[in-house]
């Protein structure tokens, strides 16, 4: 039975004569409303939409300015659940305008009969959740109040403008308009002298239209962007084919991928790339003419990385100065200030070109800032302008604005949503909030939304929000609401996340920086649409984890936890691991297991450069042995680490862990020694111990020969390359020397002991298994020498060692061992720095550039690395980053 009929006999408490009792209330008829009222009805739900515009159209119906058009490509850009629909409409243009949009939102809305359940001209003034009802209780501007068991916000993420913040407006005596709230009938701008104030998307798009009009036009920049031409024309023929080759395979593929554009993951790092190359693919993205192509087609790197984005950043600025013929207003639009795609580029047509015209004026306010708005124009620091029209391009209180500011939300006990969001959003999945039941965003703070193709992200919402309402209704239950500690969760992972991308370096609308006195954090969720979808399902394949349901005449369930507690790439690259299904490594004999590593580390991106690699041959326990080494480009002489690799004492060699290497190698400003010790089982105990001591005493005695600074010797290495390191050390202490000035052991072997925790925590699922270190210790070590201190350190002497740095990973079998190290060696007054890596598992600081949360890690063992070898703290060859702003959203 419909909700709606049961509540006619409900308490006369939750309405008057003049309340509209539906299940579902929806504020915004745009392109969400339209698809959530839709499916709510399909489902059997009644249903209004509360619309404060004339009619729909959401951010289409307000953004009527010229020049206004999407900037993702409207074969993208449209609604994909009914190909019916699909076939019905064409679109004329591969950028339409925004009056084309709007056609096709009214086409929608009456395909599906929509109107009729829409409340146009109606603003929500305040929405209140009634704990006796287990209702929301919504007052509006117009008509009737409407009590609703569910609440969806549909109110975009840039709709609520923000004000101007300039002193003087209410004095102008000409005519002011915003582009977010463009007159229905135009503007007419011939002849006039038009002000333009912000160079945002929308100022981007309309300046150059404005000038084709306007007698003059000043435009105000505060902060250039970056702008792109779109290149607008007919739909492009190759999408187009792809689109009609296999329309559903289409759609998928953009459901699952990063941006929910069908674009597939490069891999393909800058550093791999000639010059020419890297030419060749800029000028076949700014060809294009396409944001997501040019964000994330060029090179894997270049929204992860300082380095990898500066190339693209400078090829643009490139593209700027070919255009804009006065060189001192190409420098002053050109960006300097936020990374490439940090900040929300621009699809333009002729925005540069436009400077070149006579009739058009660039003011650089970061030279000199607006004093105030007069009754006849703009007075800055050095001139004034008399204008008749200014035209405000200010952007939105974005994400939260709509929300918050639109009505007071009060949730469970009173509860306002403004002051729980007072230091940030704070949500579960982007889409619900504890205390406030019932109620739901689409596209909220916490999504993917902005960062999206906004079609594919408003579909998923709505689909997951609809069916979690019909799983309700099936299973009895009346409400549904995150818990704490799913919502503190979320947060942890939005800002693991952030801390990927570059986006926490720009001040942007993005991360509330726009908004005077607004809490700053990176508000989207920057993991990608298909991580994100995944992880929607996952809530729910995990029983709801992270909600609260209860009913009537049910019982109360409440699967409490969070759902994502890996770190953001570690969860992809476990995923992608387990899609390959592969045999486990120990079933595949020792050869096997090492022609399984090869192959697998030629898909990883190659190492960075560095100074200078090379190959040579040291002295081990029982004959020669391979090394490599790893020179920085700065002068030397320079400190050593000996590095042994990992591989469980059978797999790898000196070059396994190359990547490891170089970066090292790069952040300490050190020589990286990677020692090729023998392997198990042709080699068994106590051959890689001894041939770890033997090489390290090698090293020390050719130090000068190597270029390493005598007397700066330190040992490192991964899993049982830490092992070996740690093993090294205590026999240099025993058997006279060498001095090893620093000992880093990532995720080491220290114990022969297969009972701690970690080993059951974390024995399968994080691809280094407990059944792979049983065969490891197998191979390697026979039973009765396994508490021997030169396999199992944990057991040895451990005062008298040198300083120490241990890196364990929260998902790592090996993490407690690792642990226990550290503590021992401690309490036997080593000094000793840990690090407890969250979300992290066995082999994330060794996967450089795959596992991007690894980094800070890394800079912390380089930074102890340093530290033990007596230098300054920072060796980086890198380009200092931008300040960084706080990552977490809220
Ligand atoms: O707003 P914005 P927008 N004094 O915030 C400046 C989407 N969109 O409306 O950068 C002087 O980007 C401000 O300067 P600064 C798209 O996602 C899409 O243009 O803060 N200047 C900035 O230059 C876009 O990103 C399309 O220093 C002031 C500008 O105003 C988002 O909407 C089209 C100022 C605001 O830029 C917002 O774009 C249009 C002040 N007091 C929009 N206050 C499509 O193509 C602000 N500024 C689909």
């Amino acid at each position: 039975m419909p909700e709606a009929m049961v509540e006619t006999r409900a308490s006369d408490a939750t309405r008057s004569a003049s309340t509209q009792v539906v299940d579902v209330a929806v504020v915004g008829a745009g392109f969400a409303g339209l698809y959530i009222l839709h499916r709510l009805r399909k489902a059997g739900f009644s249903a209004v939409v509360l619309e404060e515009a004339a009619d729909v159209g959401g951010t289409w119906y307000w953004n009527r300015y010229p020049g206004a058009r999407c900037d993702i490509q409207t074969i993208d850009y449209s609604y994909t659940f009914d190909p019916e629909l699909e076939k019905a409409w064409t679109w004329s243009e591969k950028y339409a305008t925004q009056p084309e949009i709007l056609r096709y939102l009214g086409f929608v809305a009456d395909r599906y009969d929509l109107r009729r359940d829409i409340r146009f001209g109606t603003k929500v003034k305040q929405a209140t959740w009634d704990d006796t009802t287990d209702r929301w209780l919504i007052t509006t501007d117009n008509g009737a109040s409407v009590s609703c068991r569910y609440y969806i916000m549909a109110t975009g993420c840039l709709s609520a403008p923000k004000p101007p913040e300039i002193d003087g407006v209410k004095d102008f005596k000409g005519e002011i308009y915003f582009t977010g709230r463009w007159p229905h009938d135009g503007v007419n701008l011939k002849g006039k002298r038009v002000a333009v104030i912000g160079t945002g998307s929308s100022g981007i798009q309309s300046i150059p239209m404005f000038a084709q009009d306007a007698a003059h036009i000043t435009v105000f920049q505060r902060t250039p962007n970056f702008a792109l031409p779109a290149h607008n024309g007919p739909q492009p023929a190759e999408r187009k084919t792809m689109l009609e080759g296999d329309r559903a395979a289409y759609r998928e593929q953009a459901r699952w991928s990063m941006a929910g554009v069908p674009y597939p993951q490069q891999t393909v790092v800058s550093w791999q790339l000639s010059d020419a190359e890297r030419r060749e693919r800029f000028e076949k993205a700014w060809a294009a003419g396409d944001l997501v192509h040019i964000l994330t087609q060029l090179w894997a790197d270049q929204g992860v990385d300082v380095d990898g984005n500066a190339i693209v950043a400078d090829l643009i600025r490139e593209k700027i100065r070919e255009v804009v013929k006065d060189p001192e207003i190409a420098a002053a639009l050109t960006p300097h200030d936020h990374p490439f795609g940090a900040k929300r580029p621009c699809l333009d047509t002729n925005y540069y070109a436009t400077y070149n015209q006579p009739n058009v004026t660039l003011v650089n306010l970061r030279q000199e800032p607006i004093q105030a708005i007069t009754a006849t124009g703009i007075v800055t620091d050095k001139r004034s302008f008399d204008v008749d029209i200014i035209v405000f391009a200010t952007g939105f209180d974005a994400m939260t604005g709509a929300i918050m500011a639109v009505h007071p939300i009060s949730g469970r006990g009173g509860k306002s949503l403004s002051s729980v969001w007072a230091g940030g959003p704070q949500t579960y999945l982007g889409l619900t909030v504890a205390g406030f039941p019932n109620l739901f965003m689409i596209t909220g703070p916490g999504s993917p939304s902005v960062l999206s193709n906004m079609a594919v992200s408003i579909e998923q919402h709505a689909d997951w929000v609809v069916d979690r309402l019909v799983a309700l209704r099936d299973a009895g239950f009346t409400t549904m609401e995150a818990t704490e500690t799913a919502q503190a969760g979320w947060a942890r992972h939005m800002a693991d996340c952030a801390t990927l991308t570059l986006h926490r370096l720009a001040n942007t609308w993005y991360t509330g920086a726009n908004v005077p006195g607004k809490a700053q954090g990176v508000m989207p969720y920057t993991g990608g649409v298909g991580p994100y979808r995944s992880i929607c399902n996952e809530v729910v394949a995990q029983g709801m984890l992270g909600f609260k349901l209860t009913g009537p005449n049910v019982a109360e369930q409440c699967n409490d936890g969070e759902v994502v507690r890996l770190q953001p790439d570690v969860r992809l690259v476990l995923g992608m691991l387990a899609q390959m299904n592969l045999p486990p490594i120990e079933t595949m004999g020792a050869q096997g297991a090492r022609d399984f590593l090869n192959e697998f580390n030629k898909a990883r991106p190659a190492g960075r450069p560095v100074g200078e690699v090379g190959d040579g041959m040291l002295q081990g326990a029982d004959g020669p042995l391979p090394y490599k080494l790893y020179r920085p480009a700065t002068s030397g002489p320079h400190p050593i680490v000996v590095y042994f690799h990992g591989g469980g004492w059978v797999l790898g060699d000196q070059q396994s862990d190359d990547p490891f290497c170089r970066d090292m190698c790069r952040r300490t400003g050190m020589i990286f020694v990677s020692v090729g010790y023998r392997h198990a089982p042709e080699h068994r105990f106590p051959a890689a111990a001894e041939d770890g001591y033997a090489a390290t005493r090698w090293i020390a005695e050719h130090t000068t020969e190597l270029g390493g600074t005598p007397g700066r010797l330190l040992v490192a290495g991964w899993s049982a390359g830490g092992n070996i390191a740690a093993v090294t050390c205590q026999l240099a202490r025993d058997r006279g020397g060498p001095e090893i000035a620093g000992q880093l052991l990532v995720s080491p072997v220290t114990d022969c002991s297969f009972d701690r925790p970690s080993y059951s925590e974390n024995g399968t699922g994080y691809f280094l298994t407990r059944g792979l270190m049983y065969w490891f210790w197998d191979l390697y070590c026979s039973p009765a020498d396994r508490t021997d201190p030169r396999v199992a350190p944990l057991r040895g002497k451990l005062d008298g060692l040198p300083p120490a740095f241990i890196a364990t990973s929260e998902f790592d079998p090996l993490r407690d061992e690792g642990i226990a190290y550290a503590e021992a060696l401690a309490k036997a007054g080593v000094p000793v720095e840990q690090l407890k890596a969250r979300g992290q598992f066995h082999s994330s600081f060794t996967m450089v550039d795959v596992i991007i949360t690894g980094v800070n890690g890394r800079m912390k063992m380089a930074q102890a690395l340093r530290r033990f070898a007596d230098l300054p703290a920072d060796a980086s060859e890198r380009t200092p980053p931008p300040r960084e702003i706080n990552v977490a959203a809220g």
